[in-house]
Parts: C-alpha cells; sequence; structure tokens
C-alpha cells in the first residue's frame, strides 16, 4: 500500500508540474481528488487493508490528499501571479506621454451670427420658419409680383431644375407658404440658404444665405417697419447705432428701402471701412406689396404688413471684418478657431 501511494503521489506532482494551464490543474484534481480519483479509490479499497493497518493507511492517505491539495493551490497562485504579470505587461500606461489635446468644436461665424439674430427677433415675439430649397417657380416668383420678363428670372441668374422647378434665389416662399396657410397674424422670420448663378469672389458664390422677416397684421404701418428695424440694428450693432431708409425699389414691396446704419468702426465720422461715408448697407425693406397679399389669400384692404431681407454672409463679413466672403466656405479649422 506504501508503494502504491507513493506511485500516487509522484504520478499527481508530475502531472501538477506538467500543467500549464488552470483547466489542466483541475483535471489533475479530479484525476486525483474527485469521487472516482485515485485516492478516493484506495480509502474505498481500506476494506482489503488488515484491520490493525487501517488507521496507519487512512492517515497515509489524508496526508498525501492534503500535500496534493497544498501543491495543486500553489500551482495555481503561481499560474495567476503569471497572467497577472503578462497583463500588466499588456496593459502598460505610459505616463510621460504628452497629454492628448481635447478639440473643442466652433460655432461658424455665420452661425453665431444668424443664433444672434433669431435671438433679436424670438425676443419680439417672431417665429422661425424654415422651407424647402427646391421650389415651384410660383412660390419664388410668381406670387411674389415677379413678372415672367423679369432680369433674375434669366437662366443666368438662376438655377432651374425643370421649366417650373429651380433652386430658392430667396427664402421669400417661405413667406409665402406661410401667409397661404390663413392663420393671421404673421410675425415670422425665414433664415435659409439660396441660389445664384453668381460667379464666386471675394462678395459673391452661387450659394449663400439670407434671413427674410414679415409681419402681416391689422394696422400695420411704415412705421412699426421703421421702429422694428431700428432697434434690431442697435441690438446687433450696439445701442449708439443709428438707421437711414433710402427709398428703393423691389417688385414685392411698395414702398421699399434699403437701411444703412451708422458705421459701427468709427460712429459714422466717416473711416476706411465705412469708404469715409459713416453709414453702412444691411438690408432692404418694404411694405408687403398688396397684390403679394392678395394672391395669398390675405385681403390688403383689411390687412398690412412690412418685410425685410438680409444677406447673412454680408452681416458676418461686417460684424468680424472679414475681406473675403469665400473663408466662409472653405471651412479651414485655423480660421474657424477664432471664432
Ligand atoms: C413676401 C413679401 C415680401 C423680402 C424682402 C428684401 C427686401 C431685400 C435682399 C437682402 C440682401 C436680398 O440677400 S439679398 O441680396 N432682400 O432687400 N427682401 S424685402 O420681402 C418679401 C418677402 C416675402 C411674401
Amino acid at each position: 500500500m506504501k508503494e502504491k501511494l507513493a506511485k500516487i503521489k509522484e504520478e499527481a506532482l508530475r502531472q501538477i508540474e506538467d500543467s500549464d494551464a488552470l483547466e489542466k490543474l483541475n483535471e489533475v484534481r479530479v484525476n486525483f481528488l474527485g469521487k472516482k480519483g485515485e485516492l478516493t479509490t484506495v480509502l474505498k479499497s481500506m476494506k482489503d487493508v488488515a484491520p490493525e493497518e487501517r488507521p496507519k493507511v487512512g492517515q497515509m492517505v489524508n496526508e498525501l490528499r492534503d500535500e496534493i491539495e497544498r501543491v495543486l493551490e500553489q500551482a495555481k497562485s503561481k499560474m495567476e501571479e503569471k497572467a497577472r504579470e503578462a497583463a500588466m505587461k499588456r496593459e502598460v500606461i505610459d505616463v510621460t506621454l504628452p497629454a492628448k489635446r481635447n478639440l473643442v468644436g466652433h460655432r461658424h461665424p455665420n452661425r453665431i451670427v444668424l443664433d444672434e439674430v433669431e435671438r433679436i427677433f424670438i425676443g419680439m415675439g417672431y417665429e422661425v420658419v424654415e422651407g424647402p430649397e427646391v421650389e415651384y417657380d410660383y412660390y419664388n416668383f410668381e406670387a411674389l409680383n415677379i413678372p415672367a420678363d423679369h432680369p433674375a428670372k434669366d437662366e443666368q441668374d438662376t438655377f432651374y431644375v425643370t421649366n417650373d422647378i429651380l433652386l430658392r434665389t430667396q427664402t421669400s416662399p417661405v413667406q409665402v407658404r406661410t401667409m397661404e396657410k390663413g392663420k393671421l397674424p404673421i410675425r415670422m422670420i425665414a433664415p435659409g440658404r439660396v441660389f445664384r448663378s453668381d460667379e464666386v469672389d471675394a462678395t459673391h458664390s452661387p450659394s449663400f444665405h439670407q434671413i427674410e422677416g414679415m409681419i402681416v397684421d391689422k394696422g400695420i404701418t411704415f412705421a412699426d417697419l421703421k421702429g422694428t428695424l431700428a432697434q434690431f440694428a442697435k441690438e446687433l450693432f450696439g445701442e449708439k447705432t443709428k438707421v437711414k431708409f433710402r427709398p428703393h425699389h423691389f417688385p414685392f414691396t411698395e414702398p421699399s428701402a434699403e437701411v444703412d446704419v451708422s458705421c459701427f468702426k468709427c460712429g459714422g465720422e466717416g473711416c476706411r471701412f465705412c469708404k469715409g461715408s459713416g453709414w453702412i448697407e444691411i438690408l432692404g425693406c418694404g411694405m408687403v406689396h398688396p397684390k403679394v397679399l392678395k394672391m395669398s389669400g390675405i385681403d390688403p384692404d383689411v390687412y398690412s404688413g412690412f418685410a425685410f431681407g438680409i444677406g447673412l454672409e454680408r452681416i458676418t463679413l461686417l460684424k468680424y471684418e472679414i475681406d473675403d466672403m469665400r473663408l466662409l466656405y472653405e471651412n479651414d479649422i485655423r480660421f474657424l478657431k477664432q471664432f
């Protein structure tokens, strides 16, 4: 029996030594100490041992069981330690590496100005409304009292998709669609992208942005238009800003005007920025033409309104003293991160 136990011990220790994974160690445990394991089998065969020998043999079996347990445990700890060391090597962190810079995004200068313009008009009770960039000729021209032979309708100025579908040249169709819905009064601004078949240069692009505004209610007069735009100019360019209305002509408004603001660089004295005049043109406006109201189902004898149009890029260039519109479209991060 003693020899048998010595053999079992030798075999168990060899198998433990040869194990290179935790699963293998587990197999060894089952093989020797499990229910059907070799040592258990020995214990079961105690009945064949002489009664006086049994306590001694029993003790030897128990001692061997303890020893195999101990060596198994040791091997397991060693393996776990090795695995930990390998993981530490894999996951090494070099604390001397320079930190990665967190890149922070920037609002595009056009977006900054549009946010500000929207804030001002929302503060005066206006709603921001958007509409399609691909439009019917009717909404872009006809409903705005722009006749079929108007120069703006020339293919050289407008991108046509079909005979009666085009890329909108202004955001005015959004106002027409709003009027057609028939809910009055209307107090809205319509910001968005517009398209004109222009050559690219420092002040032109085939795609740019407008912010148009319109109010339609009973008893709206030119005085409301002047007061609203004067307040707008003060909020956008500073409290001291003055406005000047110059007569102009648009097919969709009557009377019409262009609006200048006193130069916010020199305060109106005259400088390089305002080309010595003291004034800077910022928008066009007028009272909505009665024909335009009528075509969209609004009675011009009961209702009146004013409208205005602002070129967003023009305001952005002025506000940030940028001398070339192309910079606004190139999205060069070195340019954008200055805002
Ligand atoms: C409706 C009725 C009237 C919109 C208006 C202007 C004057 C104007 C220009 C500004 C710079 C275009 O981008 S720009 O070149 N726009 O001067 N726009 S009044 O009038 C409307 C619009 C819709 C139904």
